[in-house]
């Protein structure tokens, strides 16, 4: 029986393409900044997000921390999305590296009420003082789903009049692109820093970036290197996030167009999925035992994340073949039985 992997976009290998670009990159010490590959990848990276810099990171977890790091104090708050990546999945670390709270506004399929964004910030001498407004697009948590440049662009108004940074967790940023049809840097736009990550729908084996204005890159460059982020010959990583990046967005609508065949067949099995909420390479569905579920699709050859006590979910990528959805949909109808 052929495994078919829903659990993330995470678990693409590298095409053969990459690894014959790993096989032959040119490197050098990156933390002198002498790695040619990974100084074309920041290069190509700021230039497509309309940054001044790049700085090449092992993993999303880093960039996001590095830039709560590069824009806090300890004992700040942060503002974030409920649900966000930055404080569910990252064990921790904005307690324990920045030393900053979270402030949770509510964001239904991921867009936030800007005026709940301006009611959260605090400057009084009763609260914990706000530092950092954080967005995420897509909404990993709340289906993979899209915030709107306008909703944005309101969140950063908001941020301008209080003199607050505003950072971009875009983990899937050209997932974003793709479903509004623009370009990367135009959800880019208006933001202090930007995280993208290669590593998922892109493809890459490995890496994220943080875009960043000049004025940072250096405090940027020393977090990066405190939190063991100084690779060295990174390039034969690199050379592979040059092609995620290069070719990586343009593959991403068949991904998303294979969410939608999903869900629509989820729906047809009888499964609760909230149709307005599939945007992007991602399908939620409702069941009442997710963690049953998914062991027993796993049995069946399908894997699947549970993602809350009732709450699956599938991810479509590049490495699912062509006939998944069909192949895995009577697997599912088996398990519901
Ligand atoms: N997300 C992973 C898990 O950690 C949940 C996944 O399978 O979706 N931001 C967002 C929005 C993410 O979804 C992720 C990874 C990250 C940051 C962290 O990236 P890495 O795994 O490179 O540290």
């Amino acid at each position: 029986m052929r495994v078919l992997d829903f659990r993330s976009d995470t678990v693409t290998r590298p095409s053969p393409a990459m690894r014959r670009a790993m096989a032959g990159a040119e490197v050098g010490d990156d933390v002198y900044r002498e790695d040619p590959t990974v100084n074309r990848l920041e290069a190509l990276a700021a230039e497509m997000l309309g940054f001044d810099r790049a700085v090449y990171m092992p993993s999303g977890t880093m960039t996001n921390q590095v830039a709560l790091l590069a824009h806090t104090r300890r004992g700040q708050e942060v503002i974030v999305t409920r649900g966000a990546h930055i404080y569910e999945f990252e064990p921790g670390a904005m307690a324990n590296l920045a030393g900053v709270s979270p402030r949770f506004v509510s964001a239904p399929y991921g867009v936030p009420d800007p005026e709940e964004v301006r009611f959260a910030i605090h400057d009084s001498p009763h609260q914990a003082p706000t530092g950092l407004i954080a967005l995420e697009n897509t909404h990993n948590t709340a289906g993979g789903t899209v915030v709107p440049l306008e909703a944005q662009r309101a969140v950063q108004e908001v941020a301008r009049e209080a003199g607050l940074p505003v950072h971009l967790d875009g983990a899937r940023l050209f997932n974003a692109a793709v479903a509004l049809g623009v370009e990367g840097r135009e959800v880019a736009a208006g933001f202090d820093t930007v995280s993208i990550c290669l590593s998922k729908g892109l493809g890459a084996p490995v890496g994220s970036l943080l875009l960043v204005p000049a004025e940072l890159e250096s405090e940027v460059r020393r977090y990066r290197k405190m939190l063991g982020g100084g690779m060295r010959q990174a390039g034969v990583l690199a050379a592979a996030g040059l092609i995620a990046l290069q070719e990586g967005p343009a593959a991403l609508a068949r991904d998303h167009a294979m969410a939608r065949e999903l869900a629509g067949g989820l729906v047809d099995l009888g499964l609760d999925v909230d149709l307005r909420s599939v945007q992007t390479n991602m399908v939620f569905a409702a069941v009442p035992d997710a963690r049953r579920f998914a062991a027993d699709l796993a049995a069946a050859g399908v894997l699947i994340n549970a993602l809350g006590p009732a709450r699956v979910r599938f991810v479509t990528h590049r490495d699912l073949p062509d006939d998944a959805v069909t192949e895995a949909l009577p697997r599912v109808e088996h398990v519901l039985g």
